[in-house]
């Protein structure tokens, strides 16, 4: 509770604001004051113990490690989206420092953020490359930590499964904004080129069509869900967290394709809004938070916008009823 964010008074408006924020319903990128990171890369070599040395700190020079330079500009770029896209001061909405330590284990095949901080793999070169490769996986390691201070979300069944699937948008929404894509533009890919050569697939999901970002026979087949109707009961993976994720990762970009234009400017609002509002149980399932993102999106827009009808239609269009 300590850690909980002290800035949820960003959606607490006032009812004057609320009217102009209709005529102006996209806040200004620019923030009104400058937020500064402070990042920290640290190098594991090859062991499993964190969080390593540091090997490059804010403001200093590349170093001869491309794997180290990748890792503190990644950083850089989801620091950036968070304070012009957001007006976020870092992960906890305070300044916090983002530390990630690069070349943990040895052909270690995942990412993670642990509760204080990001840690990369090397990937085997078999099944994956190097996971600081793809800015959408900083994004998404990164976007653990906001959802820690914000709504919390539990690791667990239909709120882990929102907690992954906040990731991956959020993920995706730095992707598109370094890149300067518009929805339609976008290839809502999660770890485009993470996979090794060889392996059969483009990415390790997709957020317009789960299910279809590989098929391989080592890797297997993406055993994401489109929709409701093919929801996985499992116990394993938290309950299917990176499984079932593939519901409401679908439901955004839905409504962020209904919306049109740059992702980040409305549907990622709305459901950045709604991570951080303060209203969200943290044990919310589909339902709870597809209600809470139509609530934001009619508290943002107004009742009646259109950006409402395309956050609850595309929730429809997934089989959660609002
Ligand atoms: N890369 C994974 C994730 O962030 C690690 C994990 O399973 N927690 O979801
Ligand atoms: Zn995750």
């Amino acid at each position: 509770p300590a850690l909980r964010e002290s800035a949820r008074r960003s959606l607490v408006i006032s009812s004057a604001q609320r009217t102009q924020r209709r005529v102006l319903p996209v806040a200004p990128p620019t923030a009104t004051r400058d937020f500064a990171p402070n990042r920290t890369i640290k190098d594991a070599g090859r062991q499993e113990t964190l969080p390593g040395k540091t090997v490059r700190a804010e403001g200093a020079d590349a170093t001869a490690d491309p794997v180290v330079n990748q890792a503190y500009d990644w950083l850089g770029v989801v620091f950036d989206f968070f304070e012009k896209a957001c007006r976020r001061d870092s992960i906890d909405g305070a300044g916090l420092p983002m530390i990630s330590t690069v070349h943990y284990g040895e052909g270690y095949d995942n990412a993670f953020w642990n509760g204080e901080q990001m840690v990369y793999g090397d990937g085997d070169g078999t099944l994956f490359t190097e996971f600081t490769g793809p800015l959408d996986v900083t994004g998404h390691e990164l976007t653990h930590g906001v959802t820690q201070f914000t709504a919390g979300l539990e690791y667990y069944g239909q709120s882990g499964a929102l907690n992954e699937s906040v990731s991956d948008v959020f993920g995706s929404l730095i992707k598109q904004w370094h890149l300067g894509q518009t929805a339609d533009q976008a290839d809502w890919l999660i770890g485009q080129g993470l996979l090794a050569p060889g392996v059969r697939g483009e990415a390790l999901r997709s957020m317009k069509a789960p299910g279809t970002a590989y098929d391989d026979p080592q890797l297997g087949k993406d055993p994401q869900p489109a929709d409701m109707a093919h929801y996985v009961n499992t116990y394993r993976d938290n309950g299917g967290v990176h499984i079932n994720s593939g519901i409401p990762n679908r439901a955004f970009y839905l409504a962020a394709a209904a919306i049109g234009g740059h992702a980040w400017e409305r549907a990622g609002q709305i459901w950045y809004g709604t991570l951080t509002g303060g209203k969200l149980p943290s044990t919310v399932d589909f339902a709870g938070f597809a209600a809470a993102t139509v609530d934001t999106a009619g508290t943002l827009y107004g009742t009646s916008a259109a950006e409402v009808t395309a956050v609850r239609e595309a929730w429809t269009g997934v089989g959660v009823h609002v």
